[in-house]
Parts: C-alpha cells; structure tokens; sequence
C-alpha cells in the first residue's frame, strides 16, 4: 500500500487522474431521494438513537476527493469494462447486492461465444485427464450462500465500488475434483479462465490463472458458480463457470473457467499472481506459486451514506456504512471525524444478515461546526488484522455545509 489516505490514483479499477473531471460531487441525485428516504426511514426506526424517528431526511451529503465516475452504469469493453456499485443505494435489508448493480470489474471476452466453453478440462498430476460437460455440473449446482466480493483494485479512484456482496449457487470443487485420480506430489490446483480479450487493456495483463494449494481451497469451501443472484451467470460475470474462493479477492474469483489442472508444490506463479501480488500484500513478487499467502480480504469498514436530517428545528447527521473481511462476525468498530480525535463506539455496531453479505453499521454524528470531516473507523481490537482500514485506505471525506442548523455545543 502506497499512500496512508489511499489518496494515490491508479491501480486496476482507475480510468483517469483524479483531477481530470474535477472532483466529485455525487451520492444522491435528485431522484434517487425518495427511494434513499424510504431505506433510510426503515433503518432509522432500528436504531438506537430515537433523534431521528421524527425527522425529514433533507439529502445526503456528497463524498469529496472522489473522482467524478458513474455509478451503476456499466461502460467499456473486455479488460477495461468496469460497473461501479452505488454503494449507498445499496438496501440494508437485502443481504445481496442485485444483479443489476454487482460490481464489474472485466467484460466478457470477445473470444467468450467461439470458445463455447461448454466443457471443462480436468487435467495436470491427475492418472486420466477428462472433460466435464458444463451443463452437468449445472444440473447438479445448489445454493452456497452470500458472499462479498472485493477486487483487491478497489480504492478511491473507483469511489469504492468494485465490491458486491453476491448470492451464489454452484459445485464445489472437490466434488468436482473426484472425477479423477491424483498422481503423487500434486498439491495444487491451478484454475485457468479464458481471458482472450481483443483489444487489449491499458493497463490489465491479459492471462487469468490461479494456483491455490488444495488446503486453502477446502478451507475456503471453494466452488464452481454457476449462477448468481437467484439468476444464470452473466456472459460479463463469469458464464458458464467461475471460481468461487469465499474471502479472497476478486481477482482469485476466476471467471469464464476452462480448465482445471492439478500441479506440484514447485509450480511457477502465474502471471495473474504476479500482476496481483503488491494489491494482494504478498512480501514482493514470489517466483514459486507456494510462495504466495492467501490473498485474503483483511477486516474494513466503509462509510457508504451520510445523512442529513431535521429533527425538531436542527440538524443530526448520520452515518450508515458497510463492513466486510475478516473471519467469523463483524468486529465491533470505533469511528472518527478528524484524523487527531480518538475513535468513539458506533452507536449501532455492524451487524450481518443470518444469510451473510455485507455487515451494516450506523452512528448519529453531532459536527461541532460546518467544515471539512475525514470519516475513518477503525476495528477496536488490536488482534484482529485490518491492514488496509488501518491504514487509511477506506477514509472518506465529506463537507457539512454552511447552512446547517447546528444545535449549539453543550458548555463545557
Ligand atoms: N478470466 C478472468 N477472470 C477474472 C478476471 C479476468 O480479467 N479474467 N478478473 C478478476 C478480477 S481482478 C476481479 S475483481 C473479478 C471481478 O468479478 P466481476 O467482474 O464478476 O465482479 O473477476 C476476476 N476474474
Ligand atoms: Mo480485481
């Protein structure tokens, strides 16, 4: 990680500079604030701090020193396709993000329809290789459950929205892995997706293979995806078959899978662990696949919507964000608005639906005054890893504006 704001622009998920289309002005257009309102009222009857249950919700306010990207609308093509998930219409109340606003992060190839993909190799360190027909491991998908997803590229400069929480149906991998008889010293699979993109990307490596040791795939439940969100999988979002690798990034979650080898312990990285390495927070750029730790998404939290209310004359102010990562429930987390105050409790700590997902989280906020805020939350307990949150990574800021109607600050 470069920068401790994460304010440095670049990596996969970026387009442009930062400054090129001014920065951003954003959350709420116009008509979104009616559904906002409504979302935001079902919530606000929930929570802890009754200030705001006779209140009008008056907007949202924009995060700043974001660029000036679309949210929720998909654009460009192959390696350079991308969809931004407007996070902050996302319902706390759904566990899943729907389909229609999960985040993209590669189109579907344009070699996807000659390719057909309608079997998958097993092969490698395996007795026999063999081809499975795809529409059999349809047939026998069930459901797995909610799980989020990040590209390890999210940042930012993509207003933090190549992250999704999806439900998913599919096989796991050692049912499918018994088709065939491993040889001595294989360790390793090596998943391999097509990746057959004409044009090429900017600043994408084209090659998208996997190499997971077989325990870090039976400890994560890995699957083969078949459908996403009650629905098929997409042409963009994988079809027919795509790796599911729960609480590793993105870019481990490989799309569009051809192949299925199993490999020694010596195997090379391949060139997707290399391009991956730094955003994944390998030590360097291991040579040898073993050499890699899992790519794991480390405990974060995110502001995604900072509401401005009227209650009674004055104006509250609250803050409703996300929280991901991590093994096991959501740790309590302690939140701040200037980068010198101490990290107070969240007045509702976050909380994930039985099905899973995102945890969501919400604290009324009293600003002393107008002005700039820098919102950062941190995980209380010191155990539990939280490298990009602790760095800075997911700090969002916002301007309380001049007009507010601030209740007078209580005498000391
Ligand atoms: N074959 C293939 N699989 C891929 C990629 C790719 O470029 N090619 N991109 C990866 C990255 S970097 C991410 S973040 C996720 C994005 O999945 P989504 O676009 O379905 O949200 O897919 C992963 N799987
Ligand atoms: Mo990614």
């Amino acid at each position: 990680m470069k920068g401790g704001l994460g304010l440095e622009t670049g990596g996969e998920g970026g387009r442009q500079p930062l400054s090129r289309r001014g920065f951003l002005a954003g959350a709420a257009a116009a008509g979104g604030l009616a559904l906002l309102g409504d979302l935001a009222r079902a919530w606000a009857a929930e929570s802890p701090d009754p200030g705001f249950a006779g209140g009008t919700l008056l907007g949202t306010l924009p995060f700043l020193l974001e660029p000036d990207e679309p949210l929720g609308t998909r654009f460009g093509e192959g390696l350079d396709a991308r969809l931004y998930t407007d996070l902050g219409s996302l319902d706390p109340e759904r566990p899943s993000t729907p389909l229609e606003k999960f985040f993209l992060r590669t189109g579907a190839p344009s070699g996807l329809a000659a390719a057909g993909l309608s079997t998958l190799r097993l092969g490698g360190r395996v007795r026999e290789a063999r081809q499975v027909a795809v529409a059999e491991l349809a047939a026998a998908a069930d459901e797995r459950g909610v799980e989020v997803v990040e590209c390890a590229g999210n940042g930012r400069w993509t207003r933090f929205g190549l992250i999704s929480a999806g439900r998913w149906a599919g096989v796991p991998l050692a049912r499918v892995l018994d088709r065939v008889t491993p040889l001595p010293g294989a360790a390793a699979l090596r998943v391999s997706g097509l990746d057959d993109h004409s044009p090429g990307s900017t600043d994408s490596t084209p090659g998208c293979d996997w190499i997971f040791s077989l325990d870090q795939l039976a400890a994560a439940g890995a699957f083969l995806a078949t459908r996403l969100d009650g629905r098929e999988l997409t042409a963009d979002h994988g079809a027919p078959l795509r790796l599911a690798v729960s609480g590793w990034y993105g870019c481990c979650w490989i799309k569009w899978v051809t192949a299925l080898d199993l490999v020694g312990s010596d195997e090379p990285a391949t060139s997707q662990m290399k391009e991956f390495a730094v955003r994944t927070h390998q030590g360097g750029v291991p040579e040898r696949a073993a050499d890699y730790a899992p790519a794991i998404v480390d405990a974060a939290a995110l502001p995604v919507r900072v509401e401005r209310w009227r209650v009674a004359g004055s104006d509250r102010y609250r803050v409703v964000g996300l929280a991901w990562g991590g093994a096991g429930a959501p740790p309590a987390l302690g939140i701040r608005f200037r980068p010198d105050a101490p990290f107070l409790p969240l007045d509702r700590q976050p909380v994930r639906a039985p099905a899973g997902g995102f945890a969501w989280w919400s604290h009324a906020w009293q600003p002393p005054a107008p002005g700039r805020y820098l919102v950062q939350l941190a995980v209380a307990d010191p155990a539990v890893s939280a490298r990009r949150l602790a760095g800075g990574f997911y700090v969002r800021a916002i301007e309380v504006p001049a007009d507010s109607r601030l209740p007078a600050a209580p005498s000391p």
